[in-house]
């Protein structure tokens, strides 16, 4: 009896490692995906276009598509996002973080919250300034032939790349064209490729939001004319004028909250 049990001991074995096998191919074995909550017969088991084992290799979630929760898959944002973090997103699309909005106080005044409203992008998309909400916003209000945004421009998308990934974006939104007529989307391609801007740059048809800052005095009538939007949409700062040394330093703080 203990001969023949002895004898069975390797058969066993054999039997119990031929099991634990990567079938999908995805570079986990069985006894690895169940306890990862993964299928181990579909290598990409959440369908965002990465393989189960390369999700655990970078860190991203094998079982959520959209691992920062951005609303771009991990898959999406292989190539030039970051699948990890919530503010950056693939070039030339913006998240859209509106549906978390919580407007109280709204108005256009310092201390209240700006009020949403819509412009077209430099890829001729539509973009709401609430799909920002959550985040520090610069909105920089420039113009062609204003001179002097033209040299805030000059370090602008290296000042939003350094910040991005701490919940920062900067908007130009471009009130004229370099004759003083309202901006067309030519014109706004042109802005971002003269600077080398992968933030939005965007027009107003109208610009009512331009007007409704005078309107309420918060605009003191001249660009270039920035305003620092908190994390909760509220108009914390505006200033003209150039270096923007204290905007920068607001927005650093208001960062480091
Ligand atoms: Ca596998
Ligand atoms: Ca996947
Ligand atoms: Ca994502
Ligand atoms: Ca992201």
């Amino acid at each position: 009896m203990r001969i023949a049990l002895l004898a069975l001991l390797p058969v066993t074995l054999a039997f119990t490692v031929a099991c634990d096998t990567d079938a999908d191919l995805d570079g986990l074995l069985k006894s690895e995906e169940l306890e990862l909550g993964t299928d181990p017969k579909n290598a990409d088991s959440d369908g965002d276009g990465i393989d189960d084992g390369d999700e655990v290799l970078a860190g991203t979630m094998p079982t959520e598509a959209d691992s920062d929760g951005d609303g771009f898959t991990d898959g999406e944002e292989a190539i030039n996002g970051d699948a990890l973090n919530k503010y950056h997103w693939p070039d030339g699309l913006w998240a859209d973080f509106s549906a978390d909005a919580d407007i109280t106080n709204p108005g256009w005044h310092i201390g209240e919250q700006m009020p949403d409203f819509q412009a077209k992008d430099q890829f001729g998309n539509d973009v709401s300034l609430h799909q920002f909400y959550g985040m520090v916003v610069l909105l920089d209000f420039s113009a062609g032939w204003c001179g002097p945004c033209r040299q805030l421009a000059e370090d602008a998308e290296d000042h939003f790349l350094n910040k991005r990934d701490e919940g920062f974006v900067t908007i130009h939104l471009m009130i004229q064209d370099n004759q003083g007529s309202e901006p067309n989307k030519r014109f706004l391609e042109d802005w971002a490729d003269e600077y080398g801007i992968t933030f939005p740059v965007v027009r107003q048809p109208g610009n009512d939001a331009s007007n409704q800052l005078s309107i309420a005095g918060t605009d003191e009538g001249y660009i270039p004319f920035q305003i620092v939007l908190d994390q909760e949409m509220r108009i914390d700062m505006a200033f003209s004028g150039v270096p923007n040394t204290p905007v920068k330093q607001r927005i650093n703080q208001l960062l480091e909250q």
